[in-house]
C-alpha cells in the first residue's frame, strides 16, 4: 500500500509539474494580431484564417465554439490541442475569450503585412532587357540597384563548415554516427529531388535507402494556392483504348473512369514561395506554338496518376505515379540534354486528397529550400560531389508554404504522421517579426512545445533572421527548442568570398541576439554556416 501510495505522490509531482510548466495562457490579440484584424475590416473582409492553441484536452468544446460563432474548422489535432480554422472577423475577439482557449494568431502570410514600399529600389530582372542586353526604356536605370559582378574565377579549394566543426574527424572516428536510420525534417519548401546529393541515405544496418522518404505539402488550397493543387473535377471514360477530353483524344493507360485535369505550366501562382520555374517546368523554353498544358489522369479505384508529360496525347508511355509517400517514386517533366551544364527536367512527387478530389504537383522548384537541405543531408553517394554533416540522414519533405498555419501543420505532419526525430525549420520571421512580446505564447510557439513534450523530437531553429539587439523569432522560446546563430570564420569568408576580415569568428546575422522576452539568453548554439551546399540543377550557374 505504502507503494502504491508512494507511486501516486510521484504521479501527482508529475502530473503538477506538468501543468506548472504549460506556458500561461494568452486571453488576449497582441497588437500584430489586432492590427491584422483591423486591416482584414479594412479590406471588407468577412473572416479571417486563425491558428489555436487550445488549453490542454479541450480542442473539441473549442471547434464546437468556432461552429457557434459562424467560423469553419479546416485542420484539427487534438493530439497537441491545435486548430486551423476560418473564423467571421467580429467572431474573434470572443472566441480569444473563451476559457478553452489557449492562445489564438491570424495566420498571416509573408508577403501581406511586409510588402516592399512601392518607390523602393529594386533589382533587374531578365525581362527588363532586351535580347541583346540592352535595358529596356520603359526602365528608368535610377530606381534600380545593380546587383555586384561576380568574380568567374572557379572555386579550387572551396570551404566547407564540416572543419570548423570538425566533423570530418568525427566521422572519421565514428564513422556510423553519420545520421543513419534518422530521419530528418526540414520545414521549408520541396527541393530538387533529382539531385546527385539527394538519393541515398543510410539505415541502421547500414543499407542504402532512398534520401527522400517523405514529400508533400501542408498548403492548403483553399488558402494559398500556388499551382501545385489541381482540381479533379472532371470525369472521362475510356473505351477501346482512349477517350476524348476538351477538343483532344487521348490514349488511356486502360480502359475504365477516371478523373482528369490539365496542369497549366504558365499558371501565375506557380512562382510562388521561393521556385525557380520562370514559367516552364518541361524546360523548353517555351518555343512559341509550344502547349503549356499537360494531361493529369487519376483513377479514383487504385489511385493511380498518371501525368502526360512529354504532351503527346497520351497516357499509355506514362509511369503510373501514386502518393508520393504511399509508393516513392518521382514523375520528371522535360529530357535533360547531356551537352549542356545545366538540366533541362524538374522532378515532382504527387499528393492525393482523396476527400476534396486534388491532386497535388509538388513540384521540386525551391531553390533555398535546395540550398538548405544538402549543408544537412546530402550524400556524395556514387555521383554526388559532397557530403552535408548527415550523410545518412533520411528526408522528410512537407512544404510549409508561406503562412504561420503552414508552420504549425508541416512539422506536425512531419513528427506526428512521419516519425521526424530532428526538425530543422527555415522559417519565415515575416511570422513572427511583429509579435514583440516574445513570451512563448505566439500560438506555432505553444504547439511546438507540446510537440516537443509528446513527440520528443528534437527540434532546431534559426534564432532570428535580421541583425537587431534582441532580435528573436518567438519560435525558440518553444521549450526544449534549440535555438541556432550562424557564424562565419575568416578562413570561410577569404576562401568562399575573397574577403579578408579581421576577426577568426564573426557572427551571422542569422541567428538573432539575446535577451528573450522572458529574460532568456539566445542562441543556444553558435553553428558554422555556409552555402557551400546543394542548389537547383535546372537554373544556370546554381548547381
Ligand atoms: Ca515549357
Ligand atoms: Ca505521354
Ligand atoms: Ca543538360
Amino acid at each position: 500500500m505504502r507503494h502504491v501510495l508512494l507511486s501516486l505522490g510521484i504521479l501527482l509531482i508529475l502530473t503538477v509539474s506538468s501543468l506548472t510548466a504549460q506556458v500561461p495562457r494568452r486571453s488576449f490579440l497582441f497588437k500584430d494580431a489586432r492590427g491584422e484584424l483591423a486591416q482584414a475590416r479594412a479590406r471588407g473582409e468577412m473572416d479571417v484564417l486563425l491558428v489555436i492553441a487550445s488549453m490542454p484536452d479541450q480542442n473539441e468544446q473549442v471547434a464546437q465554439a468556432i461552429a457557434g460563432l459562424g467560423g469553419t474548422v479546416q485542420f484539427q489535432a487534438d493530439e497537441v490541442d491545435y486548430i486551423r480554422a476560418r473564423v467571421p472577423v467580429d467572431g474573434v475577439e470572443e472566441l480569444v475569450s473563451h476559457s478553452a482557449v489557449h492562445s489564438v494568431d491570424i495566420s498571416i502570410t509573408g508577403s501581406r503585412a511586409f510588402g516592399m514600399a512601392a518607390d523602393a529600389p529594386v533589382l533587374p530582372n531578365s525581362e527588363d532587357f532586351s535580347a541583346s542586353g540592352i535595358l529596356s526604356e520603359a526602365v528608368n536605370p535610377d530606381t534600380i540597384i545593380w546587383p555586384p559582378v561576380l568574380s568567374d574565377y572557379p572555386i579550387t579549394n572551396r570551404y566547407s563548415p564540416l572543419f570548423d566543426i570538425r566533423a570530418s574527424e568525427f566521422l572519421d572516428s565514428n564513422p556510423t554516427y553519420d545520421g543513419r536510420g534518422v530521419k530528418i525534417a526540414m520545414i521549408d519548401m520541396n527541393p530538387d529531388p533529382l539531385l546527385p546529393e539527394l538519393q541515398v541515405a543510410t539505415d541502421l544496418d547500414g543499407q542504402p535507402i532512398r534520401k527522400i522518404g517523405v514529400y508533400g505539402t501542408a498548403q492548403d488550397l483553399e488558402e494559398e494556392d500556388d499551382g501545385r493543387w489541381i482540381r479533379m473535377e472532371d470525369m472521362v471514360t475510356a473505351a477501346d483504348g482512349q477517350f476524348t477530353y476538351g477538343d483532344n483524344t487521348y490514349v488511356a493507360p486502360k480502359d475504365g473512369t477516371f478523373r482528369i485535369a490539365l496542369f497549366h505550366e504558365a499558371r501565375d501562382s506557380l512562382a510562388t514561395f521561393g521556385g525557380s520555374l520562370e514559367n516552364d517546368v518541361n524546360r523548353d523554353g517555351n518555343p512559341e506554338g509550344s502547349s503549356r498544358l499537360f494531361g493529369v489522369l487519376w483513377d479514383e479505384e487504385t489511385d493511380d496518376v498518371w501525368v502526360d508529360t512529354n504532351q503527346d496525347l497520351s497516357f499509355a508511355d506514362q509511369t503510373a505515379l501514386t502518393d508520393y509517400n504511399d509508393r516513392p517514386e518521382f514523375g520528371v517533366f522535360g529530357t535533360d540534354d547531356p551537352d549542356t551544364p545545366i538540366r533541362e527536367s524538374v522532378a515532382f512527387g504527387i499528393q492525393i486528397a482523396q476527400e476534396k478530389k486534388l491532386i497535388a504537383l509538388n513540384l521540386g522548384s525551391a531553390s533555398h529550400a535546395t540550398l538548405v537541405v544538402g549543408a544537412a543531408l546530402a550524400n556524395r553517394g556514387s555521383e554526388g560531389r559532397f557530403d552535408g554533416v548527415a550523410p545518412g540522414a533520411q528526408l522528410i519533405s512537407i512544404a510549409e508554404g508561406g503562412s504561420a498555419y503552414g508552420q504549425i501543420e508541416s512539422p506536425l505532419i512531419s513528427i506526428r504522421d512521419h516519425g521526424a526525430e530532428v526538425v530543422y525549420f527555415e522559417q519565415s520571421s515575416n511570422i513572427t517579426r511583429n509579435y514583440l512580446l516574445r513570451d512563448g505564447r505566439l500560438v506555432p510557439t505553444v504547439i511546438y512545445e507540446r510537440l516537443i513534450d509528446r513527440y520528443d523530437p528534437v527540434i532546431l531553429s534559426p534564432t532570428h533572421n535580421y541583425p537587431i539587439l534582441g532580435g528573436i523569432d518567438d519560435f525558440v522560446m518553444a521549450r526544449g527548442l534549440i535555438g541556432i546563430n550562424g557564424h562565419e570564420s575568416k578562413e570561410n569568408f577569404f576562401i568562399n568570398h575573397g574577403v579578408r576580415v579581421e576577426h577568426d569568428d564573426n557572427l551571422l546575422i542569422t541567428g538573432g541576439y539575446g535577451p528573450m522576452g522572458n529574460g532568456a539568453l539566445k542562441p543556444d548554439v553558435i553553428s558554422p554556416s555556409n552555402y557551400v551546399s546543394t542548389a537547383l540543377g535546372f537554373i544556370e550557374g546554381r548547381a
